[in-house]
């Protein structure tokens, strides 16, 4: 009958968050209502930026004191707002495309059809301006489907950060708005970068977000590469002008915590942030910045191969989310090696290769094997390819 599914949930399955219940589910569709698995659901609530001895709480301490001894008007600080948002919030109050790629299933988490957990902190913006805040800080865990590597992880934290300012403000230095407001931004975003690092190698990168224009991304070279820390540009006026702001201009800026972690305290992968194990939480304390992290041991990873034709809805994030259901935080890097498409069957193969590693301890090969026959398996039944 009609309430089948929603009677019969076992309570084990339902979390109260901010008042809202929310449902899990751990079958990977094309259409769901609801696609949050299991170990997505179970780090709702942990909030580990609010952890003053955690490297994302230490994290979030400095920039605040960044914060308030440079701008002797005080910025508003919020790290507990629900993760829960509308899809209103998350994307059409941000201006975010009917049609983005970030809206689908395949991208981010649903709770129902117009409710998600927030991609980014960037959906508490239009809120927190109606209510009036002209300079804020939001900082909040942010979920995605995405791609699995030691810089990506499906559960991450952002620090939002929001200056509004009035005609007053740019009129007198001769300057538009629009130029006020990006060399503000850069001044704050520069000057939050040496009070972090002291010296680093960085780069301003040109970027697109549907919410600023202009936009720019930030990158600091860490373990031989570029890696992108923030997105920042110059709020679209409509966003302020829906706000009751006009003839106001602001910038904004959304900054991944654990990116700046990883290049602070040496944390050479990103799932180590959710490790209880004490050898990691022990090395870091409350206010203390840039302790460098001591790996306890590098443990080898172990690499298996899986090959399968590929079908028409078949996506990588969700072979991503099959592995990581089976594997937890036992996959380190899910990486396609090859691909080839058989043009008189108007076929495609994938090669992925799966990289096996525990941060704490040897993995047996029993126990590899048994992860990766049901990834087999479940590869198999849950996206309807088939293995070669
Ligand atoms: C955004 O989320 C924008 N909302 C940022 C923004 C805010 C732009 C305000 C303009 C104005 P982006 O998707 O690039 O942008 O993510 C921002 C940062 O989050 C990235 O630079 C990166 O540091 C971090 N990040 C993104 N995906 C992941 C992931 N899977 N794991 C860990 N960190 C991630
Ligand atoms: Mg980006």
């Amino acid at each position: 009958g009609l309430h089948r599914k929603k009677w019969r949930q076992p309570v084990s399955s339902l979390l109260e968050l901010g008042g809202v219940a929310i449902a899990k589910d751990d079958v990977v569709r094309d259409d769901p209502t609801n696609n949050v698995p299991d170990n997505i659901f179970s780090k709702l609530g942990m909030q580990l930026h609010r952890r003053d001895n955690h490297p994302l709480g230490i994290l979030k301490n400095e920039i605040y004191n960044y914060f308030d001894t440079n701008y002797s008007n005080k910025f508003n600080k919020f790290d507990d707002l629900s993760p829960i948002v509308s899809v209103k919030e998350n994307f059409d109050d941000v201006l975010v495309p009917e049609d983005h790629v970030s809206r689908s299933y395949n991208d981010t988490y649903y709770i129902d059809s117009q409710t998600v957990l927030r991609c980014h902190t960037s959906a508490h913006q239009a809120e927190l301006l109606r209510r009036g805040y002209t300079q804020f800080l939001v900082t909040g865990d942010v979920y995605r489907r995405d791609s699995i590597d030691s810089t990506h992880y499906p559960v991450f934290h952002q620090m939002e950060a929001v200056r509004v300012f009035s005609l007053n403000d740019w009129e007198a230095s001769g300057t538009d708005g629009t130029s006020y407001a990006a060399d503000d931004l850069k001044k704050c975003l520069e000057g939050l970068a040496r009070h972090l690092f002291g010296a680093v190698e960085m780069r301003w990168v040109d970027a697109y977000f549907p919410f600023t224009n202009p936009s720019f991304e930030l990158e600091i070279y860490f373990q031989e590469k570029w890696l992108e820390v923030l997105g920042c540009g110059v709020m679209e006026q409509e966003i302020l002008q829906k706000c009751g702001k006009e003839n106001h201009v602001a910038w904004a800026f959304g900054l991944g915590l654990e990116r700046l972690a990883m290049v602070l305290f040496d944390i050479p992968d990103v799932r180590l942030f959710w490790s209880a194990d004490e050898r990691f939480t022990s090395q870091f304390s409350k206010g203390k910045l840039g302790v460098k992290f001591k790996p306890f041991s590098k443990f080898p990873p172990c690499y298996k191969d899986i090959s399968f034709w590929i079908n028409e809805s078949f996506t990588e994030n969700n072979l991503c989310e099959v592995v990581r259901g089976i594997a937890g935080d036992l996959v380190e890097e899910v990486q396609l090696i090859d691909s080839f498409t058989n043009e008189k069957k108007g076929m495609t193969s994938h090669c992925y290769r799966i990289a096996y590693r525990s941060m704490e301890r040897s993995l047996t090969d029993e126990e590899i094997n048994d992860l990766q026959r049901n990834v087999r398996e479940q590869v198999q039944s849950k996206l309807n390819v088939v293995l070669r």
